[in-house]
């Protein structure tokens, strides 16, 4: 059994947004597109309190793009995105929504960021996701969403060490890319840690063998 997993397709993440991802609008069809070929699709939502300390402007001291010591992790700082209760937050009015069984939502507690679906950044909480899925006799995931190099990255990284069989589709995520080759990077951490990268073709092809 295969579930969808939708990483942060929200508003913000989108061209005109508060962190927008460049190219990000073009994979809302193909993600649209694939929720045909899995038994199952849930989303995440990146969910934040205005107070939350990956923004810079909780940091008087630092800007956008430091890099800081949070409660003992590595956090990157980023522009005020997703805070909860707003339009920034909301899933794309062009995401097919009506078949997404639960919206997972992650960064609530202001003082640890968390960029997987599964855990936040310190492996202090679970969201359930992974408990959700199980429940469901899932054991195969598809990532898609935003973006490659942050959310989708670890959610990746923390589906394959829930032990589920995990594929990313090429063309249905995008990267944030504080550096040229961000999405090429996190393609093949995720590959070499045993994911599989497929482009569409080849998944629609694996997928209808399948059914
Ligand atoms: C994300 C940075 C900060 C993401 C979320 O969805 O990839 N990136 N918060
Ligand atoms: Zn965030």
């Amino acid at each position: 059994m295969t579930a969808l997993i939708i990483v942060d397709l929200q508003n913000d993440f989108l061209p005109g947004g508060a962190l927008a991802v460049p190219e990000s609008d073009q994979i809302i069809p193909v993600i649209n597109e694939l929720q045909k070929y899995v038994d199952l699709v849930v989303a995440t939502q990146d969910w934040h309190p205005t107070d939350h300390e990956s923004f810079a402007n909780n940091h008087p001291e630092h800007k956008e793009g430091d890099l800081i010591t949070l409660h003992g992790l590595s956090q990157i700082l980023w522009p005020v995105h997703c805070v909860q209760d707003t339009f920034g937050a909301q899933l794309s009015s062009k995401l097919k929504t009506s078949c997404i069984l639960k919206v997972f939502q992650k960064g609530t507690d202001k003082e640890i960021d968390s960029y997987s679906g599964f855990y936040d950044n310190g492996y202090r909480k679970s969201t359930g996701l992974s408990e959700f899925l199980k429940e469901r006799n899932i054991d195969q995931v598809v990532v898609v969403g935003l973006a490659t190099d942050f959310c989708v990255k670890y959610t990746a990284l923390d589906a394959l060490k829930e032990g589920f069989k995990t594929t990313i589709v090429k063309e249905a995520t995008r990267a944030v890319n504080l550096n040229v080759q961000d999405y090429e990077k996190a393609i093949a951490e995720i590959e070499q840690k045993g994911g599989i990268v497929l482009n569409l073709k080849s998944f629609v092809q694996e997928y209808k063998k399948l059914k």
